[in-house]
């Protein structure tokens, strides 16, 4: 896979290349190691055209901030995900931004099957919105916020993001599994749309508290229902509006979960 970021604080993402950064440790940096990643990071002021390297400029209509200019943005993503810089046709361009829609693992999946991303990272109060606008006219244009709160730019917001797509890709996560019985794990896991429960590992009492003693028991139906009991309570507890969602799936949830969620205090209608 290829990945661009175009960014007006490269240094933000280190130096993959010296194991530092984001981009440089841990499973990405391993991935960028091996040659599954390319990646590649740009300075947007390349592509400023005066002597002041000047991207943005005051919003038509007035207000608080600037606005990152079209002219400079464009002429960036032409090289960086333009027909010559992708023969095939296939980048698909991630435009960081609290009002985008929601990032969640499913997206992180998709991204995961793609050949190309290219990320573009505002700052201020954002971009000239003819820019996605206009994009979207020749590629996947997707404006992805990864939560409810403001970030000074869509820098962090790319770290999450390729976090979560990294360890999606073959090979990079080691254990396959892991990934499938995640909280909101995408892959063909029992736990699809549940928080993951408690993890113990020796010693078997510390500081007085004991493991849990079906995980010693050896009996792994008793295990996996236990397991699936925890995260109903957690997922109940934390997140009320994930337990909703599983109710409206008339596969989602068999009498024992409700049972587990009765005791919850989750009643349904
Ligand atoms: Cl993707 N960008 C910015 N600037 N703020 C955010 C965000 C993204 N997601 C949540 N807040």
């Amino acid at each position: 896979m290829r990945v661009d970021i175009v960014t007006i604080f490269p240094d933000y993402f280190g130096s993959h290349a010296a194991g530092e950064g984001p981009l440089g440790v841990s499973l990405i940096g391993k991935a960028g190691g091996r040659g599954d990643i390319d990646f590649r990071v740009h300075d947007l002021r390349g592509w400023a055209t005066d002597v002041h390297n000047t991207v943005d400029d005051s919003p038509f209509g007035g207000g608080p901030g600037m606005v990152m200019k079209p002219d400079v943005w464009g002429d960036a993503l032409d090289a960086v995900a333009g027909d010559s810089a992708d023969p095939g046709g296939t980048a698909r361009l991630i435009v960081p931004t609290p009002s985008g829609q929601p990032f969640t693992q499913d997206l992180a999946a998709s991204y995961a099957a793609e050949r190309h991303l290219v990320f573009a990272c505002g700052r201020y109060e954002g971009i000239d919105s003819r820019v996605p606008a206009e994009v979207r006219t020749r590629m996947a244009v997707d404006e992805v916020s990864i939560g409810d709160y403001v970030l000074a730019g869509g820098e962090a917001a790319v770290a999450v993001m390729l976090e979560a797509v990294c360890r999606l890709l073959p090979g990079v996560l080691g254990n396959e599994q892991s990934a499938a019985d995640d909280s909101f794990g995408a892959g063909a896991g029992k736990m699809r749309g549940l928080l993951e429960g408690p993890v113990y590992t020796r010693p078997r009492s510390w500081r007085g508290i004991e493991v849990p003693p079906v995980l010693l028991s050896g009996d792994h139906g008793a295990i996996a229902r236990w397991r699936r009991d925890e995260a109903l309570r957690r997922t109940a507890e934390v997140r009320p509006d994930l337990v909703t969602s599983l109710a409206a799936d008339p596969d989602g949830l068999d009498a024992r979960d409700r049972e587990v969620l009765a005791e919850a205090g989750f009643h349904f209608a």
